[in-house]
């Protein structure tokens, strides 16, 4: 940080030069924040993707950050930091790089009535890991290295900077003598490998060779890490069955004779029940919540847990550790896999366990390759799993569709990724918008259902006009069918009219899709889905797939221990 390092320069130059250093490819963002800075983007070959609204700038930057690996950012003016903030919701649940940057009206404006200003700062306050007021160019430096900092380190996640003037201005345009530095290892996540202890490792190798029913539960933490293959070696030397979250799915491959499924609320039966019954747990990047663990019956309480979590204090948060082991899920697996003496547990645990797994895949098989008319969305699944290339993407929304893709659809290749919704239903479109923006040349599928798809169908425009070529799979029951269940409870047996609280007109969202300038696709009939998948696959624009399926149609209720 040599004075003779420093330049005169404007804070849009500075912002811009640091953003592409800390290899940023894209910006999304609403009219209007930081224009200059947007201008000086351009010169520096920053893609600039402008949504039609704040909260799916948050899900598209969200998305590129996932795929990526590394930070991704958004932006938004003051009136829209409220939008912004909301769409920073699904980016903090699932641990996401995220820097969002707003703008506020300046001091002398608060208070009193200012235009288009409230109070957005303590908005952010839950929903990023560190939020930030920038009242002058000279803090920038220091802050926006910060930025990048909170967002890459420990557990990722998002950040907020919130600039002086309403759309940043008075930052952009400041000038000051400046220096563009750019630390590499926050330019991804994770910006560190840590290493687990030594003495710890050692332990957890002595009681996982001991354990009669030991179980994996790989969580997105192992997929942040890349740990797949790691902690497939593991289970392949001792022979334990792997479950995951639904964040989780992809460290093992599907039909990997070790693979339990998925485990919690939205699972697999045989998940659960494998859990249920291990005598020892090992979680793996896994924050433990109520939804992996199904309202923490799973494992059972009392079953000896060890847990390896990038941030320490996750380490006993839902179950206390027999052994907690602080490191990096890649390095910890890694080491754990050298440590272990390997076991043939060919004994009746995992024959056990794979009999589960076989025993739900002979259930379910039945409704995968269903003809029925509407279509059941166990049939799409099973079209999806045989079309799905091998090194796509498929992005989930957040309820049956998580269910339903989570569980249905099998990854058979190392090269398949799963990421889905932390929970904000819609997020999935504009999130596959970003996540193409992050691996261009990959396929990218998305999952939704109607009722998620509605929420941002304008971003249909922006796929189209920026050329973000996703083949976005509507599971259009036109309801809200997930809601059902809960509907009929609170009419407990009364008459009424319930559709009114879930149920949509039917529309055709391969023609709306068309409207916008995309490929639009429509199937009502099993036996046309292949066809479809395999034009939209090769088609060469976004394309939307529109599927008659049928409202009847529910995923089992999760199997649990009580
Ligand atoms: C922002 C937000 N609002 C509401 C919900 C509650 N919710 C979860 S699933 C769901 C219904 C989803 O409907 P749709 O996308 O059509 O899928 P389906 O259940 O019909 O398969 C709702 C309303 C939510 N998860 N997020």
């Amino acid at each position: 940080m040599e004075n003779e390092h420093r330049s005169r320069m404007s804070g849009a130059r500075f912002i811009a030069e640091t953003l592409k250093g800390y290899g940023i490819t894209h910006i999304f963002w609403v009219e209007a924040i930081l224009r200059r800075t947007l201008v000086e983007m351009e010169a520096l070959g920053i893609r600039r993707v402008l949504a039609h609204s704040e909260k799916a700038a948050a899900y598209m930057a969200d998305g590129c950050a996932r795929a990526s690996g590394r930070p991704s950012v958004c932006m938004a003016q003051s009136v829209g930091a409220a939008n912004l903030a909301s769409g920073l919701q699904d980016a903090f649940l699932g641990n996401s790089p995220v820097i969002a940057l707003t703008g506020f009206k300046p001091p002398l404006a608060q208070y009193r009535h200012a235009y288009q200003e409230i109070l957005h700062h303590s908005m952010f306050d839950s929903v990023a890991k560190w939020n930030a007021r920038v009242d002058t160019l000279e803090q920038l430096p220091y802050l926006l290295r910060q930025a990048f900092r909170e967002a890459t380190s420990g557990t990722p996640g998002p950040t907020h900077l919130d600039l002086l003037g309403y759309a940043g201005e008075l930052i952009d345009t400041a000038e000051a003598e400046l220096e563009v530095i750019v630390e590499e290892p926050f330019t991804h996540a994770p910006a560190f490998r840590l290493e687990p202890d030594a003495n710890l490792i050692q332990e957890a190798a002595r009681l996982l060779e001991a354990a009669e029913r030991p179980v994996i539960v790989a969580g997105g933490g192992a997929i942040a890490s890349s740990a797949g293959p790691e902690i497939v070696a593991l289970a392949e030397r001792l022979s334990i069955p792997v479950a995951t979250s639904l964040n989780g799915k992809g460290v093992i491959p599907d039909p990997h004779p070790l693979s339990a499924g998925i485990v919690g609320s939205y699972s697999q039966w045989c998940a659960n029940r494998i859990v249920s019954e291990a005598d020892l747990v090992l979680f793996i990047g896994s924050h433990t919540g109520d939804l992996v663990s199904h309202n923490w019956t799973l494992p059972q309480s009392g079953t000896p847990v060890i847990q390896i979590d990038i941030d320490p204090r996750e380490l006993g948060r839902s179950y206390p550790n027999r052994v907690p082991l602080w490191g990096d899920a890649k390095v910890t697996a890694g080491r754990l896999a050298q440590a272990v003496r390997p076991r043939a547990r060919g004994g009746e645990w995992t024959a056990y366990a794979q009999e589960l797994a076989l025993d739900w895949r002979s259930e379910v098989e039945p409704q995968r390759s269903s003809d029925a008319v509407p279509i059941r969305p166990e049939r799409l699944c099973k079209e999806l799993t045989d079309i799905l290339p091998a090194e796509a993407i498929l992005v989930s929304d957040t309820g049956f569709s998580s269910t339903w893709t989570g569980t249905m659809v099998y990854l058979s290749h190392p090269g398949q990724r799963f990421i889905r919704c932390a929970g904000s239903l819609g997020w999935a479109f504009p999130a596959a918008l970003g996540v193409k923006c992050a691996v261009p040349g990959l396929p990218v599928i998305c999952f939704t259902g109607d009722g998620g798809f509605w929420y941002h169908l304008s971003e249909l425009e922006t796929a189209s006009r920026c050329g973000i070529n996703v083949v976005t799979v509507v599971n259009n029951n036109s309801c809200l069918r997930q809601c059902w269940t809960g509907i009929h409870a609170a009419y407990a047996g009364r008459t009424g009219k319930w559709e009114e609280m879930s149920r949509f007109q039917g529309v055709d969202f391969a023609q709306i899709a068309r409207d916008m300038g995309c490929l639009g696709i429509r199937v009502e009939a099993p036996g046309e889905i292949r066809g479809a998948l395999e034009k939209a696959m090769q088609a060469d624009g976004p394309v939307v797939v529109d599927v008659a399926t049928d409202p009847q149609a529910g995923p089992a209720p999760p199997w649990s221990p009580r």
